[in-house]
């Protein structure tokens, strides 16, 4: 079986019918970034069932434009947390279908974008277009922070689970009010790839106290936990400018967007620490520097950076071996110079199929052809040898995560199809 032929059946082995599970098992619920990866890699193979990925992740689209990072189309599976955990319905503007109440970096305007340059389809845009531009808007609505114009982030699960840039964040959390958790991943997945049942116990909290407040606190810096995390404002001002671009091609005007785009990369470009050579990023309630963590080169995929720095970013940190480039595999999620590099726990180390994506397209967008290529290679070798999982130890390649996991295999089709 090809390549091609092996990612496809991954993603038709997760098909639920209106939605693409991310795993069999361990996620069988709609996740939204998941399914924008998803529409991306069907777009030049199946854009019918791409499109109808798009509806089903806009069901959960609650009334003042929010798109949930879940969605729980009713189906009896066992997975904690689940709708009790979030309880939507008993919010106000919830949707009929019930989703949770943080959000995911928003890739869905790039996806439908991709959908719509493989697959045109106008009045598919006519329909979906107002709904990504409420979604985009609620993001400059809810979650700017006035001071430094980025998007803050109230929970790990909104960007990267228990990434060590937020562990300062995360230790400032008291978790002794909050009921035990009863874990669902760690009858799947061993727990030394996962999350401890202390970050567990935080995020739950950080659910409660938000859940109180309808998921909507105001401002923002009174949530405990407030990040400015440099790639969902990265990953929205890329989605801002393909809005944009999707607007103007069904003749509405894209300047809204545009203007947010240029505002946020001004805004990633204020963290650059000339020092270090690379970004700083901050939670509300304390400096968190330089991390160390995959997060501080996101700047390249909204092409932030002039082409001095990026220059700089890829060979000092991105490709460089004894950080997160190539050794052999590439990119680690954190660092390997620091201390808190672990090469088996799901974002503390670990590569990622989409992070990678994220770099090439980066690389491609300065036209940095060798590295773009490199990763690429790198990237589908990777997916040959371990198969299409969740996430790759880096020095050996072992899978580790759950296994047939959709966006590995829906990204490697995009990948493909670039080569
Ligand atoms: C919590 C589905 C999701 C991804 C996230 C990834 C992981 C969930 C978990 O799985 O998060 O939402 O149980 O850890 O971190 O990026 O969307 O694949």
């Amino acid at each position: 079986m090809s390549l091609a032929d092996a990612a496809l059946a991954v993603i038709r082995g997760n098909d639920a019918g209106e939605f693409v599970k991310p795993s069999e098992r361990l996620y069988p619920w709609q996740w939204n970034w998941d399914s924008a990866f998803v529409v991306i890699g069907l777009a030049g193979i199946d854009p019918d069932r791409a499109r109808t990925e798009v509806r089903s992740l806009l069901r959960g689209q609650w009334a003042d434009g929010m798109v949930p990072h879940m969605v729980f189309h009713p189906q009896p599976v066992d997975y904690w947390p689940g709708p009790d955990v979030w309880d939507s319905h008993g919010c106000e503007g919830a949707p009929g279908v019930a989703t949770s109440g943080l959000i995911a970096p928003p890739v869905l305007a790039t996806a439908v974008r991709a959908l719509d340059e493989a697959a045109p389809d106008d009045a598919f845009l006519e329909e979906v277009v107002p709904k990504l531009e409420a979604s985009h808007r609620w993001f400059q609505r809810e979650r700017t922070d006035p001071e430094s114009g980025l998007m803050v982030i109230f929970h790990g699960w909104e960007s990267a689970d228990n990434a060590p840039r937020f562990d300062r964040a995360l230790a400032r959390i008291d978790a002794n009010g909050v009921e035990p958790v009863r874990r669902t991943d760690t009858l799947r997945v061993a727990a030394e790839e996962r999350p401890t049942d202390l970050d567990y116990r935080c995020y739950l909290t950080l659910v409660r106290w938000l859940r109180e407040r309808g998921y909507r606190p105001d401002p923002p810096s009174a949530a405990p936990f407030a990040y400015l995390d440099l790639p969902l404002n990265a990953v929205l001002a890329v989605a801002e400018e393909d809005l944009a671009s999707l607007q103007e091609r069904i003749g509405v005007d894209g300047r809204r967007a545009r203007d947010a785009a240029a505002h946020l990369r001004a805004a990633l470009g204020a963290m650059w620490d000339e020092e270090a050579g690379a970004y700083r990023e901050r939670d509300l309630h304390g400096d968190a520097g330089v991390t160390g963590t995959v997060a501080d080169l996101f700047p390249l995929y909204a092409g932030v950076p002039d082409d001095a720095p990026a220059r700089r970013l890829v060979d000092e940190h991105l490709m460089a071996p004894d950080r997160f480039g190539p050794s052999p595999w590439a990119v680690t999620t954190v660092s390997r110079a620091s201390p808190d590099f672990d090469p088996r726990n799901y974002w503390r180390g670990p590569v990622w199929i989409n992070v990678n994506w994220f770099m090439i397209r980066g690389l491609e967008r300065y036209g940095f052809q060798a590295e773009a290529d490199q990763l690429r290679g790198l990237t589908l070798d990777l997916v040959s040898r371990s198969g299409f999982t969740e996430y790759y130890e880096p020095t050996t390649g072992e899978p580790l995560g759950s296994r047939e996991f959709s966006w590995s295999a829906a990204l490697a089709l995009d990948l493909l199809r670039e080569r």
